[in-house]
C-alpha cells in the first residue's frame, strides 16, 4: 500500500492502480465517458482529468498511476472550468435532439452534461453529417451521435474477439465503421449488441420494429402471438427502475395481454423442447459414435460468428433450432390446428433479451414450407419502450398465467438464460433419458456462475461425460481453439455469445447511468431471478414438461422423428 492525498485527505491504496481507481476507493467518483472498467484503457475523451500536484498539465486519472505521496485533485475550479468545455466541445458536434432521441433520459452524455454543469448550448456552426446505416436487421448505426469513445470497437475486439468495427479515417472525419466503409448489414458482426449496450450515446442502437409490432397488433384480421425470453423477465423491471434480481414473469404476460395480444406464450415451453431434441441428438451421437463434441446451437450471434469463423466445425453443432424458432415453428402448425386458424394469419412477434434474433427470425432456412416462423423479434428494450408508451405500468401489475397449451415450462428451461443453464438442462433429461434412473442431485453446480468458461464433469450410466460452457465469444474462441487442437477434450459444450448468458444480452436494459453493462454484481443478480425460479418449480426436468409430453404424443411423434426434423431442426451455410 501507498499513501496518497486526495483533495488534501490521506488515503492508503494499492500501489500500481489509476488515479481513478484510488479515487473510486476512496469515495469520488470522476467522471469519465471512454473508461470501461472490464476494456483496456483508451484515454481518449479526457473527461477524467484531474490536477497532481507537481504536474504542470491535467492528467487523464483513467490512466495515470497514483505514486507515493501523490497530491491529486478532482475537484478544483480550473478542472471543473475545464471538464465542462471538453464535454461543451463534444456537444457542439452532437445532435440538439434530445427530445426525440430514443435514448433521452437514458444517455450517459445527456447525464454527463448535467453532472458538469452544462448550462446551455451555443454553437451555431456545422456539425458532422453522416448517412445513417439502418440497413443490418439488427444494428444500426448513426454516426452523427458518435462521441469516438470506442468503447463499441475495445468491446467487439477484447471481449467478443469479432473485431466487426474500427476507427476509420483521420482527424476530423473519423468515424466508427465496419471495415471498407459496409454497413453492417454486409460486415463480420455477429450481431451480439454487446456495441450497443456499452455505446453511451444513441450511435449504436437495435434496428427496432416498434412501428410494426405496434401496426400488427392493430391489425383486426390477424391473430396476435406473444412469447418471451428466459432472461427478459429477469431484467425488464429494470427498465421501469426496479432494482435487478426479480422475475416478471407473471406481470409481462398481463403486460402483453394488455398490449393487444391474443395469446401469450412462453420461449420457455420451447427451452424444454429443445431439451427433448438436444439430449436425443447428444445421446444419439454417444451411442452411435457421431461427431462429438457436440455444441449448443440456441445463440444466434454464435451461429453468426460459427459460420463465418468456425465452419470447419458445423459438423459439431448441434442441428436444434433455437426455442425461439421451434416455439415460433409449433405456434404456425399445432397450435393453428388447435383454433383452426390459417397460420398465414398468425402474427408471432418474439420478445427477447437478445439483438441476434432479429437475424435469426429473417433466416430463409427457418421457413417452415415457404412461411416465415417468427414474424418480429424484439429487445426487452423495446418491450420496455412499448409498454411505457402505451401506458401500461407493468410493475403494478397483476400477474397472470401463460396461455396453454405452449405456457408451461419446466425450472430446467428457466434457467437457459444464465450461462450454463442450456447445459445444466441438457445434462437433467440426457442422464433421465440414458440411464432411466432419476438424477437426485439435478444442481449441476460446476455448469453454474459468472465466470467466462467452466469445465465439468457428470457420469452417464458409466460413461464420464466432459463439458465445457463459454459465454461471450472471445471466450468461446478459447475453448474452440481448445477443440480444434483436441476433439478429445470434451463431450458437450455450450456457447452462448454474451458475457453472463442471455441475461447480458444485447437487447437488455441499459445497465443505468450508475452502473457499467457487463457489471458482474447485475448480472449475478439478473441470474438468482432465474435460479430461484427453478427452485420455486415442481417441475424442473424438461422432460417431465407435461405439455411437452402431450405435444409429442399428439403431433410430433418423438424426439428426432420425421416431423420433428422438419419443424424443430436446422442446417448451417459455410
Ligand atoms: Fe434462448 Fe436466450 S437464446 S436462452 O436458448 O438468450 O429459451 O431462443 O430466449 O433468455 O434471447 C431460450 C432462445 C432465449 C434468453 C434470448
Amino acid at each position: 500500500m501507498i499513501k496518497v492525498y486526495i483533495n488534501d485527505r490521506p488515503y492508503d491504496v494499492v500501489d500500481g492502480i489509476t488515479i481513478m481507481q484510488a479515487a473510486t476507493t476512496a469515495g469520488y467518483k470522476i467522471p469519465s465517458l471512454c473508461y470501461h472498467p472490464r476494456l483496456s484503457t483508451y484515454g481518449g475523451c479526457r473527461v477524467c482529468i484531474v490536477e497532481v500536484e507537481g504536474i504542470k498539465n491535467f492528467v487523464a486519472s483513467c490512466s495515470y498511476p497514483v505514486k507515493e505521496g501523490m497530491k491529486i485533485h478532482t475537484n478544483t475550479e480550473a478542472i471543473r472550468k475545464a471538464r465542462k468545455e471538453i464535454v461543451e466541445l463534444i456537444l457542439d458536434n452532437h445532435p440538439q435532439d434530445c427530445n426525440v432521441c430514443m435514448r433521452n433520459g437514458m444517455c450517459e452524455l445527456q447525464n454527463l452534461a448535467r453532472t458538469v454543469g452544462v448550462e446551455t448550448r451555443d454553437f451555431e456552426g456545422a456539425r458532422k453529417k453522416y448517412d445513417k446505416d439502418n440497413a443490418s436487421p439488427c444494428v444500426t448505426n448513426n454516426q452523427e451521435k458518435c462521441i469516438l469513445c470506442g468503447r463499441c470497437v475495445r468491446t467487439c475486439a477484447e471481449i467478443q474477439n469479432i473485431h466487426a468495427i474500427d476507427f476509420v479515417n483521420r482527424g476530423i472525419n473519423t468515424k466508427i465503421s465496419p471495415a471498407f466503409n459496409a454497413s453492417f448489414k454486409d460486415s463480420v458482426c455477429s450481431n451480439c449488441g454487446q456495441c450497443i449496450n456499452v455505446c453511451p450515446t444513441a450511435t449504436l442502437m437495435e434496428h427496432n420494429y416498434i412501428k410494426e409490432a405496434f401496426a400488427a397488433l392493430n391489425d383486426k384480421s390477424k391473430i396476435k402471438i406473444a412469447q418471451i425470453a428466459p432472461s427478459v423477465r429477469a431484467a425488464i423491471g429494470e427498465y421501469f427502475g426496479i432494482k435487478p434480481g426479480q422475475n416478471w414473469e407473471k406481470e409481462t404476460a398481463a403486460a402483453l395481454r394488455k398490449l393487444g395480444f391474443d395469446y401469450v406464450f412462453d420461449t420457455q415451453f420451447a427451452a424444454d423442447l429443445t431439451i427433448m431434441e438436444e439430449a436425443s441428438e447428444f445421446l444419439d451421437r454417444l451411442k452411435n459414435g457421431g461427431v462429438l463434441p457436440m455444441i449448443t446451437s440456441c445463440s444466434s450471434a454464435w451461429m453468426k460468428a460459427m459460420e463465418q469463423f468456425y465452419s470447419d466445425l458445423i459438423p459439431n453443432v448441434s442441428s436444434c433450432r433455437s426455442p425461439m424458432s421451434m416455439l415460433s415453428s409449433i405456434t404456425k402448425t399445432y397450435f393453428a390446428k388447435q383454433i383452426n386458424a390459417d397460420p398465414k394469419n398468425i402474427v408471432n412477434i418474439a420478445f427477447m433479451c437478445c439483438v441476434a434474433k432479429k437475424y435469426e427470425a429473417a433466416r430463409p432456412e427457418l421457413e417452415i414450407d415457404g412461411m416465415r416462423t417468427t414474424d418480429y423479434s424484439l429487445t426487452t428494450r423495446e418491450l420496455g419502450w412499448m409498454l411505457k408508451s402505451a401506458g401500461i405500468d407493468l410493475p403494478t401489475l397483476k400477474g397472470e398465467e401463460f396461455d396453454s397449451p405452449l405456457g408451461q415450462s419446466s425450472g430446467a428451461a428457466t434457467i437457459f438464460g444464465a450461462t450454463g443453464g442450456v447445459m445444466e438442462a441438457a445434462l437433467r433429461t440426457a442422464y433421465e433419458f440414458a440411464t432411466g434412473k432419476t438424477l437426485e442431485n439435478i444442481d449441476i453446480k460446476e455448469a453454474r456462475g459468472i465466470a467466462g468458461i467452466k469445465e465439468g464433469k457428470i457420469d452417464v450410466g458409466g460413461t464420464e461425460i466432459r463439458f465445457a460452457v463459454a459465454s461471450g465469444l472471445g471466450n468461446a474462441s478459447k475453448v474452440l481453439n481448445e477443440v480444434r487442437k483436441d476433439k478429445n477434450k470434451y463431450h458437450f459444450i455450450e456457447i452462448m455469445a454474451c458475457p453472463g448468458g442471455c441475461i447480458g444480452g444485447g437487447g437488455q436494459p441499459y445497465a443505468g447511468l450508475g452502473s457499467q453493462p457487463f457489471d458482474i454484481g447485475l448480472l449475478k443478480l439478473r441470474a438468482q431471478a432465474l435460479y430461484n425460479c427453478d427452485v420455486a418449480k415442481v417441475i424442473r426436468k424438461s422432460h417431465e414438461n407435461p405439455d411437452i409430453q402431450k405435444l409429442y404424443k399428439d403431433f410430433l411423434g418423438k424426439p428426432l422423428g420425421e416431423k420433428a426434423h422438419k419443424l424443430l431442426h436446422t442446417h448451417y451455410k459455410q
